[in-house]
């Protein structure tokens, strides 16, 4: 493989991790963080006081919930409820027990990139709402996309909490949101959770605590290349390391390499050599504020219905619809 032989991998993980640690400078996608270890470690980010964006959306859910229910069923009619990388549906479940309370008729569509994450929500919404009506679909967010075109004639309602859009740079989330555009009809909407600019010492705080829980999240891919193909990183020899540029709002996460050194892959049939302080970029977690929403709604021609934010204005949902 090494040198331009015909090479066929078993995966697109296997293709990514390939060419991302064979370029210059070396990148590993963040989608990638999530198997059983990283979905759990991102429930622990979740409930860490840094990280104060799962609370924040989780209040504004909470105080808007009402309002939110008036322009999801409107008139009474029933909708698909979709929601993209639907995690453990912490803050969603906000919504669909005040749904299901209030008799709103409709059906709840999560869809996740990881196939644990998706078993666990259904098993935990069967018990504590057995009422609601849930159908999973697992696979990445272009994927489902196509998905979502159909939904038996209902009104779609597609939900992507959590400022998960913060993973795409600007140029990928309007392909994404156009993506978005494209699979719904005039009367469906879209809701969206957007994290904010703000004091950069917050942001930084969020993505480097001190506990360790984020190192070890990021490090997480480090160790899946281990278990699925057979490479051999030593955790302790890379650094988390996080910046924030508040001119641009975009937080980047790296692995830095502490020391010279020589990782193999096995089933890759590769040897990557990193100097000392070579980088691994890993994530990029974008922060907006409205001049930039609006920028991106237009590019992918959307138009902003109207938007929920918190108290302290840390965290926004906008409502978009084409
Ligand atoms: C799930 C992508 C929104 O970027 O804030 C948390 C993931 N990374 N801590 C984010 C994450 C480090 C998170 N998203």
């Amino acid at each position: 493989m090494q040198n331009n032989e015909i090479s066929t991998f078993t995966s697109v993980f296997e293709q990514e991790v390939y060419e991302g640690l064979t370029t210059h400078p070396k990148h590993l996608s963040s989608k990638y963080f999530y198997d059983e270890i990283g979905d759990k470690l991102f429930q622990d980010i979740m409930a860490m006081p840094e990280y104060y964006l799962t609370d924040c959306e989780f209040d504004i859910l909470e105080e808007h919930k009402e309002t939110i229910a008036k322009l999801f069923g409107k008139n009474g009619e029933p909708f698909s409820l979709f929601e993209l990388g639907a995690g453990d549906g912490k803050k969603t479940k906000v919504l669909l027990r005040h749904f299901i309370q209030n008799n709103i008729s409709f059906d709840y569509r999560p869809i996740d990139i990881s196939q644990n994450a998706l078993d666990q929500l259904e098993d935990a919404l069967n018990h504590e709402i057995p009422e609601l009506q849930i159908n999973t679909l697992q696979g990445t967010y272009f994927e489902t996309l196509r998905a979502i075109g159909d939904s038996n004639g209902r009104r779609k309602v597609i939900l992507f909490l959590g400022s998960n859009i913060g993973n795409l740079l600007h140029p990928q989330a309007v392909e994404f949101l156009k993506n978005m555009k494209d699979s719904i009809n005039p009367d469906d909407l879209i809701f969206m959770g957007f994290d904010q600019k703000k004091n950069p010492q917050t942001i930084l705080d969020a993505y480097n605590d001190k506990t360790g829980i984020t190192e070890a999240f990021n490090k997480n891919i480090l160790a899946r290349i281990n278990k699925e193909m057979g490479g051999n990183f030593i955790l302790d020899k890379f650094l988390h390391w996080e910046v924030y540029d508040p001119e641009t709002g975009t937080a980047k996460s790296y692995l830095v390499s502490k020391e010279k050194q020589t990782v193999s892959i096995e089933s890759l049939a590769l040897k990557i050599r990193l100097n000392a302080w070579e980088t691994i970029h890993t994530e990029i977690s974008q922060k907006y504020d409205d001049a930039v929403v609006q920028w991106l709604a237009e590019q992918a021609g959307l138009k902003i219905v109207t938007e929920f934010t918190d108290a302290a204005q840390q965290y926004k949902n906008y409502v978009f619809k084409k």
